[in-house]
């Protein structure tokens, strides 16, 4: 009697194992690499040595920090498909001496591949002087002037070293009104005609 109890365990225990082994891989799918990376640069072409990378799941919520290094604008976030699915919307966060955001969309494509190529251009930060025109570290008269003699006579002989600073109402473009403004500030004070350059 003993025995024959002892036999039909083992039997149901034999059964139970088979049955967690056989239908294992059918409850749960193994999870695969997702290797998300690529090359940061400025959009003058210089690389963005050790960028600070964030990719946000938002639709898990979850924050992958991206690796890098001193000697290199390479970044590269390891994880795996349970933390990223086909569909899931990623936020990347890039900064340096400026900022970038993007969001990216996972597809069932870049699943299967294991991951995607994502290279990244920050709009370099503008240097020099607001109004600066010429570039001799100050915002004078001649800095309004540089820009209507350019205008009238052209860029040979009147050139405008720094076209950043040169268009103090950042509407795109410099024109009359840039050099007027210029004058303006000088004359009359930056709370009446600020010089306000793209940031
Ligand atoms: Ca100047
Ligand atoms: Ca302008």
């Amino acid at each position: 009697m003993k025995k024959g109890r002892a036999v039909v365990l083992i039997t149901t225990f034999v059964f139970v194992l088979a049955f967690i082994v056989f239908s294992a891989p059918a409850l749960a799918e193994p999870p695969t690499p997702f290797l998300i990376h690529g090359w940061v640069n400025y959009s003058n072409g210089t690389a963005v040595l050790n960028p600070n990378v964030t990719i946000t799941n938002l639709n898990t919520s979850e924050v992958f920090t991206a690796t890098t290094s001193p000697d290199s604008n390479y970044y590269q976030v390891s994880t795996t498909s349970y933390n990223i699915s086909a569909g899931d919307v990623l936020h990347f966060h890039v900064s340096d001496t400026n900022t970038t955001e993007f969001n990216h969309t996972v597809t069932q494509d870049e699943i299967d591949n294991g991951g995607f190529v994502q290279n990244i251009t920050i709009i370099a930060a503008p240097v020099g002087l607001c109004g600066d025109v010429d570039c001799d570290g100050e915002v004078t008269m001649s800095d309004g002037r540089q820009i209507w003699m350019n205008i009238i006579y052209g860029a040979d002989e009147y050139p405008l070293n720094n076209t950043w600073a040169a268009d103090v109402d950042c509407d795109g473009e410099v024109t009359m009104s840039d050099g007027r403004q210029i004058w303006m500030n000088i004359i009359y004070g930056a709370d009446e005609y600020p010089l306000n350059c793209c940031q």
